[in-house]
């Protein structure tokens, strides 16, 4: 494939801009939420997913994370309500995770990480007419945040963990149909929302990011999955492992994060 981007010395997060210089803008991805400097804003209303009808196609390894991708032909599955201005269409999730006892969350609370951070993409097919449109406009993408802590097993994520060994290398995909993600939120909706980024190149500033406060509960064993996965083809010698794919917290730059009234 033709991006030359990854999470290693050469490649990773501080060089960037060099290829994608907005990654020194203003709105980039992800942030430092500090719960107490957050912004009330009581005209803000719940999150809504219509999530029922939820069609996933395929997982996928695509050397930077493993994701599932949705069927967005029809505008059944879709997020409304909060800071949105109409619904949304499910496109694909992933997750970022680190290494073994290590950091893994891109956004942070006050300074300190989570595990892994699973990432719901959706876009705005009310306003563009397609993904590649609405990835580069400003109210174009939102983009669901979930924290995974370590703890207990995740019932409902080993769907997934047990099917990342068919996405071992970098460009493999298999058929991954009938998941339902809705098992993988947590039982409060509560959120933080700001203006942002895609926290990966092209870094598009077109993000409405929506961060759910409570994290989910997930294995160390089931984590340790992730990391088997390899960001190297088949075909090459090298084996790498897919592991700490987390952009650090970029400057606020004067942005507010919101929280709805509680
Ligand atoms: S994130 O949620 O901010 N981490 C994209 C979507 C969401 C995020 C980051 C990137 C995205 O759509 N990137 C461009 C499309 N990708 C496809 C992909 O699956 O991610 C092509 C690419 O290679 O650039 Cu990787
Ligand atoms: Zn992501």
């Amino acid at each position: 494939t033709g991006d030359h981007w990854g999470y290693g010395i050469e490649d990773g997060p501080s060089v960037w801009h060099k290829t994608y210089p907005i990654a020194q803008g203003n709105r980039q991805s992800p942030i430092d939420i500090v719960p107490h400097q957050a912004s009330c804003d009581p005209s803000l209303g719940p999150i809504v997913l219509n999530y029922d009808h939820c069609t996933s196609m395929n997982i996928a390894n695509n050397g930077h994370s493993v994701i599932v991708e949705f069927d967005d032909t029809d505008d059944r599955v879709v997020i409304q309500g909060g800071p949105l201005d109409n619904p949304y269409k499910l496109k694909q999730f992933h997750f970022h995770w680190g290494g073994k006892g290590c950091h893994g969350s891109e956004h942070t609370v006050a300074g300190n990480s989570y595990a892994s951070e699973l990432h719901l993409v959706h876009w705005n097919a009310v306003k563009y007419g397609t993904f590649e449109e609405a990835a580069t406009a400003p109210d174009g993408l939102a983009v669901l945040g979930i924290f995974l802590e370590t703890g207990d097993d995740h019932r409902w994520l080993n769907m997934i963990t047990d099917a990342l060994y068919m996405v071992k290398f970098k460009g493999s995909v298999t058929d991954f149909e009938g998941f339902n993600p809705m098992c993988l939120l947590p039982s409060s909706l509560d959120y933080w929302t700001y203006l942002g980024s895609l926290t990966t190149p092209p870094l598009y500033e077109s993000v409405v990011w929506i961060i759910l406060r409570e994290p989910i509960m997930v294995s160390e064993k089931q984590l340790s999955k992730f990391r088997m996965l390899l960001l190297t083809e088949e075909e090459e010698d090298q084996r790498i492992h897919m592991e700490n794919n987390f952009r650090p917290p970029q400057p606020l730059n004067g942005r507010k994060f919101i929280l709805p009234e509680v």
